[in-house]
């Protein structure tokens, strides 16, 4: 990666879905050393903090279809708007979740730099539901959706502005649990998937190099990876709120980073769905540090 400074932003949100836990993430990633992971590969972090949640949780009358609407809102705005002054310093965001309800935010941020930004999304889902879709009501399922402008208006023109990405410009890899109303968004708008099947088949090496030879035919200006921890096999990444078995190994991710290292375009990333209260002995933050690592150019010799 070119940029040598990098910005850590937490947003210790789970606003998102209901199991409660994985807003204590970004402190777990934290407590698995991220700093001087990064630190040690020569780069210089600031570390952000974290962005405050003024609402409390109280239950209050909810909206089924769109759960803690208000909150996510919040926690977008905020975010889009640390994004933005992040970039602004030169710095390279690297996000802490939360759940994924947060790219919302991620995302707003980014597009109002980047006009082509090409999205890795590294999930066992496709998070492609619309209110009407979706079988939860949780937008933690929704946020590549509303990214694309799909959605309700109001997640939809989060920072005055929708949508914040291309459908052509996204890249799923790992999904194993997909919606029906997310399979015909897939069809309909052209997004690219490889999902467990692609890559039991073609193998992680053969994805990635077809990624990175898509963005360069999309001739996109930056490049976000999106990952949250339940893409990866629930054997190695047990502290997520919807694992999902039969998930991309630890090595085949490792490779996957490293492959997006060498290929050099990458300009900002965030992991999320950390969730410390399922996990066993802060081992998902541990995989999600270590994988930081080699986005960011750590080499086994
Ligand atoms: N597709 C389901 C829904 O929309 C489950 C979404 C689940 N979770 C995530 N997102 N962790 O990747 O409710
Ligand atoms: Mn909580
Ligand atoms: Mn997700
Ligand atoms: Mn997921």
């Amino acid at each position: 990666m070119k940029n040598n400074k990098i910005s850590i932003i937490g947003v210790p949100s789970d606003y998102g879905q209901h199991r409660r836990g994985v807003d204590m993430g970004p402190s777990a990633i934290r407590y698995a050393d991220v700093v001087e992971r990064l630190e040690g590969l020569g780069y210089e972090v600031l570390d952000e903090g974290d962005i405050l949640l003024k609402h409390d949780k109280v239950k209050k009358p909810q909206n089924t279809q769109l759960k803690n609407l208000d909150e996510v809102i919040e926690v977008s705005t905020q975010l889009s708007d640390k994004v933005q002054d992040v970039m602004a310093k030169g710095r390279f965001p690297l996000i802490l979740g939360g759940d994924h309800s947060i790219a919302i935010g991620t995302l707003t941020g980014l597009g109002t730099k980047y006009k082509n930004l090409g999205v890795i999304w590294y999930d066992a889902h496709a998070d492609l539901n619309t209110p009407e879709t979706s079988p939860s009501g949780n937008i933690h399922g929704m946020p590549l959706a509303i990214s694309c402008g799909l959605g309700d208006e109001r997640l939809v023109n989060i920072g005055g502005y929708g949508p914040k990405v291309k459908p052509e410009n996204i890249i799923i890899i790992g999904a194993r649990s997909v919606d029906p109303g997310e399979r015909e968004l897939i069809k309909k708008h052209g997004i690219k998937v490889y999902s467990m099947h692609e890559i039991d088949r073609m193998g992680m090496t053969k994805v990635i190099e077809e990624s990175i030879e898509y963005f360069k035919m999309r001739q996109i200006d930056g490049v976000h990876l999106s990952l949250d921890l339940d893409g990866i096999d629930p054997l190695y990444t047990p502290g997520v709120g919807t694992p999902v078995p039969g998930g991309i190994t630890y090595r085949e991710s490792h490779l996957a980073m490293e492959m997006l290292e060498e290929a050099g375009f990458i300009t900002s990333a965030e992991f999320v769905e950390v969730n410390p209260i399922l996990d066993e002995r802060n081992k998902t933050a541990e995989v999600a540090v270590a994988l930081m690592g080699s986005l960011l150019g750590e080499k086994l010799v």
